[in-house]
């Protein structure tokens, strides 16, 4: 048994998350994470709301609320959503919350006592009328290249030049609109991290090599240009406050922490908030002081934030001189695409979480998702592939076993699991083929390589269908009705291994499969080879019940009812 750290980059505040979103970082978090605690190791499963920087702001303005209950509800939605999805946390935390805080500036105190932080001033555009500077991406004007009339401070959108907010011709506030800016001399915190290049460069060559390819060569890409000084403050009303005791006058002047700082640092936050809720039994630095390291701590995320997790944080970790857990393995994402197209929350293309809950339940998204999880390479959502991937695999080949297996013994047997003949060659065969591919279902799993584990799963519930064309019970009742009952109770005990090793894909069906039985001991912990090559889990007798179809096959209709609402092509 060993104990596991597992992260999902945390999602950002603004907005329900779409289906990409999901499976490059939350999904195939929890589903490594039911995995491992059904083989009995010890998981702590951790995850937050991202809610500081200036998108929440603006976020909260849009909908004319105050910038904290604009979070404290956006984050009850998300955590609605992702219960909905039966996203098994540990915790879900916010970043904003007091833990958070109180570790942030532990750790901005260290690094300043450490010599890795420096103020700095810098000359930043201020707007009397919004009463605070604006970050470049907010200050808007002409494009002194092309004419385009909304350029952003950051860049021009019609001809991708780069452009500091000083270059605009007539700039003006993205925020208020208001003209009348001026150029403010301000100081902010740096976090010099060009002096731990060397250690950040040492630490990944000793990492790197547990890490998938994606990951390492995004973290090669950017110590090969060089780790820059940071500025890790902002002028925002909304973070964590840089703190008084250290820097009294940015603290005066209400700077916070970039949202990149504090965010990180939340997977520690977020830990203590689950310790802090029962204390007497939580320990939470055992997870995260290395002192004793025993933990084994997996991040999931998206490509694009590879870069912090690989470079950036463990720089801060680093320069903190405390020896803070860093992580083991970054098994990151590439993208998931509508119709070879970016999902967009801005834009409202592809599907959102909450839109694809009304449609169908968790399951149906679960099992697509991992299936097709952009691994190797980006890979596209389309509804025509969803709609024939839920009939193919969740409707024929498992969920239309299970019922014609259960259903069939009941008409003939009765509801109670049949005795019949005494296994047979048949059944040693697929025993030994059960037995192989849940030894590549393991494999892929500990691999952390999603897509091939869910087509060992698929394998798995494929065998079954084979077996039981192979024997043809529904025949072989009218010549040898013991070995019809030997057929079907091998059947019904593939439908209780399904239930345990579907487990960490689809939880509630794998839940209607387990309770289809009634056994003494209802627990999902996973079968070892011999248990799965014997086939034997179920005594004779145990009563069962059919569950209802566990799931619908979707028409034509509901793809075409699909596409008018959501886009397609
Ligand atoms: N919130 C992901 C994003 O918004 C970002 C992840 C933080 S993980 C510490 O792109
Ligand atoms: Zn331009």
């Amino acid at each position: 048994m060993a104990r596991h750290l597992i992260t999902s980059a945390l999602p950002y505040i603004n907005g329900i998350k779409h289906l990409g979103n999901m499976v490059g970082s939350m999904l195939p978090a929890d589903v490594y994470s039911r995995y491992l605690r059904q083989r009995g190791h010890d998981v702590l499963y951790i995850c937050a709301t991202d809610e500081h920087g200036t998108p929440a702001e603006l976020a909260a303005k849009e909908r004319g609320l105050p910038v904290a209950e604009f979070c404290a509800q956006a984050h009850d939605a998300q955590k609605a959503v992702y219960d909905g999805f039966e996203l098994a946390f540990d915790h879900f935390g916010r970043s904003s919350s007091q833990e958070n805080v109180e570790i942030t500036q532990h750790f901005a105190r260290k690094l300043n006592e450490n010599g890795f932080i420096e103020e700095r001033a810098i000359r930043q555009v201020y707007s009397p009328a919004d009463g605070r500077f604006l970050p470049d991406r907010y200050v808007e004007g002409t494009c002194p290249h092309c004419g385009y009339d909304k350029a952003r401070g950051d860049q021009c959108e019609n001809c991708t030049r780069v452009l500091d907010p000083t270059d605009l011709l007539n700039p003006r506030s993205a925020i208020s609109g208001s003209t009348e800016l001026e150029v403010r001399e301000t100081k902010h915190l740096f976090l010099l991290q060009s002096k731990l290049q060397h250690e950040v460069e040492a630490w990944v060559t000793a990492h790197e090599d547990q890490w998938p390819q994606l990951s390492s060569s995004i973290a090669r890409k950017w110590l090969t240009e060089g780790l820059h000084d940071r500025a890790i403050t902002r002028d925002l009303d909304w973070g964590v406050p840089v703190p008084a005791d250290t820097w009294p006058e940015l603290a005066a002047e209400g700077k916070v922490f970039y949202v990149w700082f504090d965010a990180p640092i939340e997977y520690l936050g977020s830990t203590k908030e689950w310790a802090d809720q029962d204390p007497a039994n939580r320990d939470w630095k055992s997870w995260w002081w290395e002192a004793d390291d025993t933990v084994r701590y997996t991040e999931f995320m998206a490509k694009d934030n590879v870069p912090f997790h690989t470079v950036m944080f463990p720089a801060t970790q680093l320069g903190v001189r405390e020896p803070w857990k860093k992580v083991d393995v970054v098994k990151a994402f590439n993208w998931l695409t509508y119709y070879g197209g970016k999902f967009s929350t801005s834009q409202k293309r592809g599907v959102f979480t909450d839109q694809a809950l009304e449609i169908l339940p968790a399951d149906y998204w679960r099992y697509f998702l991992i299936a097709n999880a952009p691994e190797s390479d980006d890979s596209s959502f389309t509804w025509e592939h969803f709609t024939a991937t839920v009939n193919k695999d969740l409707a024929d080949t498992l969920g239309n076993f299970v019922n014609r297996v259960l259903s069939f013994s009941k008409k003939r047997f009765g509801e109670e699991v049949p005795a019949g003949a005494e296994a047979g060659e048949a059944e040693a065969k697929l025993g030994e083929q059960i037995a192989g591919l849940l030894a590549e279902y393991e494999t892929q799993m500990e691999a952390l390589q999603f897509r091939k584990a869910a087509a060992a799963l698929r394998a798995l519930w494929s065998a079954g269908n084979s077996y039981l064309e192979e024997k043809a019970p529904w025949l072989e009742i009218k010549t040898d009705k013991d070995g019809a009952a030997l057929t079907l109770r091998t059947a019904m005990n593939l439908i209780h291994l399904y239930a345990i090793v579907s487990e960490p894909f689809i939880p509630a069906s794998s839940r209607a499969m387990r309770q289809a039985f009634e056994l003494a001991d209802d627990t999902a912990a996973w079968v070892s080879a011999e248990e799965a090559r014997a086939l034997a889990f179920l005594p004779v007798g145990t009563p069962f019940t059919v569950p209802p179809v566990l799931f619908a096959k979707l028409t034509d209709d509901d793809l075409a009812a699909y596409k008018e609402r959501f886009g397609g092509e």
